[in-house]
């Protein structure tokens, strides 16, 4: 015998009683695609309290597109090892290069994500920063929904430790808090330079270097590092974006670690 309303009860309590619990989090990562996903996973291994929120409905950001809707990805040598910690199936191409299903690597990193501990919200966005003592304290949410619909609808806060802007392309954490705080991001021009065109081997290189702290407690990855500090973009390599997850994940663990 099932109950309408008992259905409706576990929903709802079970929803409600995670946000509640993670009102308060480690680190909050904005986007759940490759990067923030990678960077989420890597966290929570280290055990630390991580809180992802995702506006699409669906997890996954560019990966599930593929190339151009052929829904596989390239990776490098290099970031081989994660996939294999994960568990993801690649097949050698040739040297240096392997291809996997961007669906199972997303099916199987968010759910090695979420078994670690990782608590992810769907069709949230995050509008706004939490900046006070000049640093970032937080973030600003509100339903994708609601944007969409053009509702004003008044947003609510959730704090952090760190926080990571792995928005992709878009960069729109670095953005908000470039444009609303007036403050200086840790650019040569103190803002978002914005991505170059398209350089496989200069793109996934310099992704590293760019993966780092652009304004106190606020660290940036994946795409929107090179969007951040002006690299080039990589086509469907994804290798990059793991990877600058992890890196995104180890220094925030140093940080945790010394405080
Ligand atoms: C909550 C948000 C918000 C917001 C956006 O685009 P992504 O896949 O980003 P990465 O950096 O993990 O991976 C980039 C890769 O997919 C890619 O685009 C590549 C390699 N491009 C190369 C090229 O040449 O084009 O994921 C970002 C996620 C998405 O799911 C968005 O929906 C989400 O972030 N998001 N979530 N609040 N304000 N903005």
């Amino acid at each position: 015998m099932l109950d309408d309303v008992v259905i409706s009860r576990a929903i709802i309590e079970s929803y409600y009683k995670e946000l509640l619990d993670n009102l308060e989090s480690d680190v909050i990562i904005s986007g759940a695609g490759p990067a923030g996903l990678c960077a989420s996973y890597f966290l929570c291994k280290e055990g630390f309290k991580v809180v992802v929120f995702e506006r699409a409905l669906r997890p996954g950001g560019g990966m599930p597109g593929g190339g151009m809707m052929f829904n596989k990805i390239v990776i490098q040598e290099e970031s081989k090892p994660l996939l294999d910690e994960w568990g993801v199936n690649t097949t050698h191409y040739k040297e240096n290069y392997y291809v996997a299903s961007s669906l199972e690597t997303l099916g199987v990193l968010l759910s090695q994500a979420i078994k670690k501990g990782v608590h992810i919200f769907n069709s949230i966005s995050v509008e706004d920063a939490l900046i006070y003592n000049d640093k970032i304290n937080g973030v600003v949410i509100n339903w994708t929904a609601a944007g969409i619909a053009n509702f004003h609808v008044d947003p609510l806060t959730m704090r952090s430790s760190f926080v990571v802007d792995a928005t992709g392309h878009a960069a729109e954490v670095a953005q908000v808090v470039s444009r609303k705080s007036g403050a200086r991001l840790f650019t040569s021009t103190g803002q978002v330079i914005g991505e170059k065109s398209m350089w496989a081997e200069k793109g996934e290189k310099i992704l590293l270097e760019n993966t780092k702290e652009i304004f106190p407690h606020l660290y940036v990855c994946g795409m929107a590092a090179n969007a951040v500090f002006g690299g080039q973009r990589m086509g469907p390599i994804f290798g990059g974006m793991f990877l600058s997850g992890q890196k995104a994940a180890q220094m925030i663990t140093q940080r945790l670690r010394n405080k």
